[in-house]
């Protein structure tokens, strides 16, 4: 089976594998890591969960795009295989940008820079960082991705790396946040949850694979709803922040400094 990425054919081999990880019945749930395993069929999984990923990625490089300032940095903080980055490097054409990516995991990072290596068109200059988004100095930037990252942080960490984010961009950069989110109204949240699981299921997921991977997700990944991320957004110092894009109870909003 092949799934269609955004990474070129060459790249196929190494982006087309089936994520079966939770096929199984498994006797006990660890809770979930950004390991070899899950590197190996990442673009399958994220494809196949994430209502609208494909789309939030093209968009990125179209935002970044129109708000890529000469001479400063993009970043791309929880850059997974390196999804977002390339989609700037493919559409950026302001002089003098260059793209910060940035993992804590290994694995992840490993097969980030076979992909981007197979990218010989674009000429962006790549640096890719081994770190916790949260020790990563930000300055001189004009785009930030947070592409479903800060739902992996802590939410008592949250606002402190918002405000470095806002701090180490210019006046006129963006950052783009893409979130799954939470609906306070438990009817709202039903009726997004619900929609979302006929989405996997339509993607060939099981009810039982549905049910494993949310219990490993259970304590690693925290949304929360929309109104809170708009809240932070201001308090971290975005004069406005927007919805660009909303599929179910995924999202991606741009705020603006
Ligand atoms: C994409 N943006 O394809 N510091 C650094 N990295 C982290 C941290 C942290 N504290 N916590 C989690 N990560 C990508 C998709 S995936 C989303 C992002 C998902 C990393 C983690 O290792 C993983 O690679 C990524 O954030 C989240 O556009 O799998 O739902």
């Amino acid at each position: 089976k092949t799934v269609e990425t955004n990474y070129g054919k060459k790249a196929e081999t190494v982006t087309r594998k089936t994520d079966a990880l939770y096929a199984a019945p498994l006797q006990e749930i660890i809770d979930f890591q950004f390991d070899e395993r899950v590197v190996a069929v990442f673009p399958d999984m994220i494809q196949r969960s994430v209502p609208g990923y494909g789309m939030i990625i093209s968009n990125i490089g179209i935002l970044a795009a129109k708000y890529a300032q000469a001479g400063s940095h993009c970043y791309d903080l929880g850059c997974s295989l390196g999804a977002a980055s390339l989609a700037m490097r493919q559409r950026i054409s302001t002089p003098d940008c260059d793209i910060i990516a940035v993992d804590n995991s290994p694995a992840m990072l490993e097969r980030a820079r076979e992909l981007l290596a197979l990218d010989t068109v674009a000429s962006i200059p790549v640096t890719i960082i081994c770190s916790d988004i949260q020790d990563v100095t930000i300055e001189n930037a004009s785009v930030v991705v947070l592409n479903f990252t800060l739902q992996f942080i802590p939410p008592p960490q949250r606002l402190a790396l918002m405000q470095r984010i806002y701090g180490g961009l210019n006046p006129g950069g963006i950052l783009i946040l893409s979130e799954k989110i939470a609906f306070s109204e438990p009817e709202r949240q039903n009726f997004h949850v619900g929609l979302h699981h006929d989405f996997k299921r339509a993607n060939g997921y099981s009810d039982l694979e549905i049910s494993q991977k949310r219990s490993a997700l259970e304590n690693v990944m925290i949304p929360e709803t929309l109104a809170v991320h708009h809240k932070r957004l201001k308090a971290a110092g975005f004069s406005c922040s927007e919805l660009w894009l909303q599929c179910f109870n995924f999202v991606s909003l741009v705020a603006i400094k």
